[in-house]
């Protein structure tokens, strides 16, 4: 039977499973789904020890120790209902619809699952709104102001590309089902570069590494920018045609001369000329960027340097060129009547995700004084965590998380209510970087008394008082029927019914088509290159007190935090580990494998200190992130800041800086 990965994740998987006697007995990689060719990823090719995992939730648990004490007995759903519900009029009555915040993410990226019923809830009750910002905001936004819209090559054209640079993107650890069509390009001649402090597996498998100082890709962007424009390498027709803002553009890429490029970045003048020459050269060109790169400060003016770079190079003329960073808007959903924003009352406070820490400690008129968590971990996830944790502990927050594992965050609930998993609901998905829409039915019966998150919502509705409103009524078919209510173009035959014989189908976008060129209707300029509104670029800087730069990429093994209480999945890092350059190990006098604090303006951590060839001197990593059950009731996110990036209010949780000192001198 066909399902659908419901993790947050590119590749958005067609999935093959097998059932007898209404149990799943076989995951495997969707054989007909033409990005997933038959294989899942590790992760996925042991869920069905995340099915049956002896931490899943099965009923609804309530508190019975302090907060965070992770003492809760079982209740039936009636009696969780009926309390959540008594409480959270009464807090909306006394402190106004604002004081109530929902924390969600893509724990399920199912489109029901992320954005529908939940949204229509805290919509009608006037809830605070949450500016989902911990992952993409900064790109979208840059991406937005360039090009109007997410939307990127088709990933299917990447095996034309001649020449393509990796930019801030790991798709070996997060990307598997790239790695094929990277292959091909290769396997017929294609050059591929890696943009990355890091020496990752992907620089390693892909020979060509551009190992640039963490946070300096604006000045790399805008030095290759200022070399081709300066050397009249740069493709002057397509810019004259298709692009507005050119001139403010070379304004702000003017100072970065090669020499200042190099300073800044670390990056030899010979290899930012070599490289200029191939961008102006060797085409198809195709930027691959992934979110590495806006996890810094100066997220948003990296995103939009690069974006440039694909337009003055003339990028976008062939069909495998051009600037994937994502494909989000390839889906027109009708995202207006899944969610229902006339339903809120006035224009209730949006309160930014990245700062949660200071949401729930600092703010007041009203103060947050319920907190409702699904499809996300924040306890464990969440920057500046020493706040996100104090906030957590208050015992006048009232807290419930649905939840499929008695997670991080869970664990400081008033009340647990169980969630089912993907497979056990129905669900329709997008996927933010191919172009594959696809239908997931339900599989088995949830386990225990799971619910789907959407039916969770309804339940908190009726418990809320909106039982005869009409917007929560709405069965999960009807709600896929609402999102495919549309006439875009782009969605045209994808219905209910279609998808019900063919559950795989990809939007009207031809594999041809390239972006903008192809698909806007257009007589006037395609491309933005106006600046962002914001204070341009300086390199950032690494204070002598905390000397080394705090990277914490994505795991091969685990998505941020899920799949985190899979020991084998973590065979290899047994406990919370830091790796750093064998030359930083010996500057500071430590030993591989000695237990250390790591500390930040933040907070500290303790973690076991390894010697990686990933890092660099001066760099050091930390996969995200480890169950803080693992680290004492801690994670690596004691270090990282609620500090916004400069467009978009996104996380910047790659920007931090950090020094390491022994904690033991025993080495394990
Ligand atoms: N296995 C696995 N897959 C995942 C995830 C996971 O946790 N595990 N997470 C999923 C999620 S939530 C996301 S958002 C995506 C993210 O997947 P990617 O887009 O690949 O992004 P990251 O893993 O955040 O970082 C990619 C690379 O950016 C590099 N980087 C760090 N700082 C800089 C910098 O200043 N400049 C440049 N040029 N590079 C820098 C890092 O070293 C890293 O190798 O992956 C998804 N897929
Ligand atoms: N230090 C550091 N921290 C980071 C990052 C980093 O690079 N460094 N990356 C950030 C990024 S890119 C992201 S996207 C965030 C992700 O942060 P989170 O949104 O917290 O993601 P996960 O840790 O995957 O947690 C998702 C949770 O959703 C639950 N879940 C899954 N399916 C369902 C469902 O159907 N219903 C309900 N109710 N729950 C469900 C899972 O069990 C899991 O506990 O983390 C961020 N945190
Ligand atoms: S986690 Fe990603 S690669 Fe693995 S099965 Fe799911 S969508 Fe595919
Ligand atoms: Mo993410």
């Amino acid at each position: 039977m066909h399902q659908v990965c419901p993790h947050d994740c590119y590749d958005t998987c067609g999935l093959d499973v097998k059932r007898v006697n209404g149990r799943i007995m076989r995951i495997t990689g969707a054989k007909d789904h033409p990005i997933t060719q038959g294989f899942a990823c590790l992760k996925v090719n042991r869920y069905l020890e995340r099915l049956n995992h002896q931490d899943r939730v099965l009923f609804p648990l309530k508190r019975t120790g302090p907060k965070g004490s992770g003492n809760f007995q079982r209740a039936s759903w009636d009696e969780a209902l009926d309390a959540i519900g008594t409480k959270m009029q009464h807090i909306v009555q006394t402190y106004g619809g604002e004081a109530i915040l929902p924390y969600s993410f893509s724990g399920n990226m199912g489109v029901l699952s992320e954005a529908s019923m939940d949204r229509r809830f805290f919509n009608a009750l006037g809830a605070s709104q949450l500016a989902r910002t911990i992952c993409t905001a900064s790109a979208d936004m840059a991406l937005r102001w360039v090009y109007g819209q997410r939307l990127g090559p088709d990933p299917e054209t990447i095996g034309r590309a001649a020449l393509i640079l990796l930019w801030g993107s790991n798709p070996v650890v997060t990307n598997v089902h790239e790695i094929p069509l990277l292959d091909q390009a290769q396997s017929q001649g294609a050059d591929i570069y890696v943009v990355d402090p890091l020496y990752t597996d992907t620089a390693a498998r892909y020979g060509h590494h551009i190992d640039l100082n963490p946070g300096s890709d604006v000045a790399l962007a805008l030095g290759l920018g200022r070399y081709l424009v300066a050397t009249g390498q740069y493709d002057k027709s397509f810019v004259a045609q298709y692009a507005q803002g050119f001139d403010a553009y070379l304004e702000r890429a003017w100072p970065w001369t090669l020499d200042e490029t190099a300073r800044v970045t670390g990056v030899p003048v010979a290899t930012i000329e070599r490289l200029g020459e191939r961008l102006a050269s060797v085409h198809p060109l195709l930027l691959r960027t992934g979110y590495g790169v806006q996890r810094q400060e100066h997220a948003g003016e990296a995103v939009w340097a690069i974006s440039a770079l694909s337009v003055i190079t003339g990028s976008y003329r062939d069909v495998g060129g051009g600037h994937l960073l994502g494909n989000g808007d390839a889906f027109p959903l009708n995202w207006d009547r899944l969610t229902r924003p006339e339903l809120r009352p006035g224009n209730p406070r949006t309160i930014n995700m990245v700062q949660l820490g200071d949401a729930l400690t600092q703010l007041d008129d009203p103060p947050v004084k319920a907190l409702i968590v699904y499809n996300s971990n924040p306890a464990a996830t969440a920057p500046d965590q020493g706040r996100v944790l104090a906030g957590l502990r208050r015992e006048d927050l009232f807290t419930v998380v649905h939840e499929q594992m008695l997670t991080d965050t869970a664990q400081y609930a008033d009340w647990i209510l169980p969630a089912a998993m993907a497979f056990e609901t129905l669900d329709l998905h997008t996927s933010y970087w191919h172009r594959y829409i696809q239908l997931s039915p339900q599989a088995v019966l949830p386990a225990g008394e799971a619910v789907s998150n959407t039916e969770f919502f309804r339940r908190l509705a009726r418990a809320c008082g909106f039982k005869d409103a009409p917007w929560c009524q709405d069965s999960d078919e009807d709600l896929i029927r609402q999102a495919l209510d549309t006439q875009h173009p782009w969605l045209h035959g994808i219905t209910w019914e279609s998808l019900q014989k063919r559950p795989v189908q990809k939007v009207n976008l031809k594999v041809s088509d390239r972006p903008f060129l192809d698909t806007k209707d257009h007589n006037g300029p395609l491309f933005r290159l106006y600046p962002l509104p914001v204070l341009p670029f300086t390199p950032p800087q690494t204070p002598a007190e905390y000397p080394l730069v705090l990277i914490t990429p994505s795991r091969k093994n685990t998505i941020k935090s899920s799949f985190g209480n899979n020991p084998r999945l973590l065979i290899r890092e047994p406990n919370p580990t830091i790796y750093a350059h064998q030359e930083d190990i010996e500057h500071l006098g430590l030993q591989d494998g000695q237990r250390v604090r790591v500390e930040s303006p933040t907070g500290h951590v303790i973690l076991q200190l390894r010697g990686s060839k990933q890092a660099r001197p001066g760099v050091v990593l930390s996969y995200a992130v480890r169950w803080n059950q693992d680290g004492g009731g801690v994670n690596i996110n004691q270090l990282t800041s609620q500090t916004l990036s400069d467009f978009g209010g996104g996380a910047t949780f790659y920007s931090t800086r950090v020094r390491i000192i022994p904690w033991e001198n025993e080495v394990e």
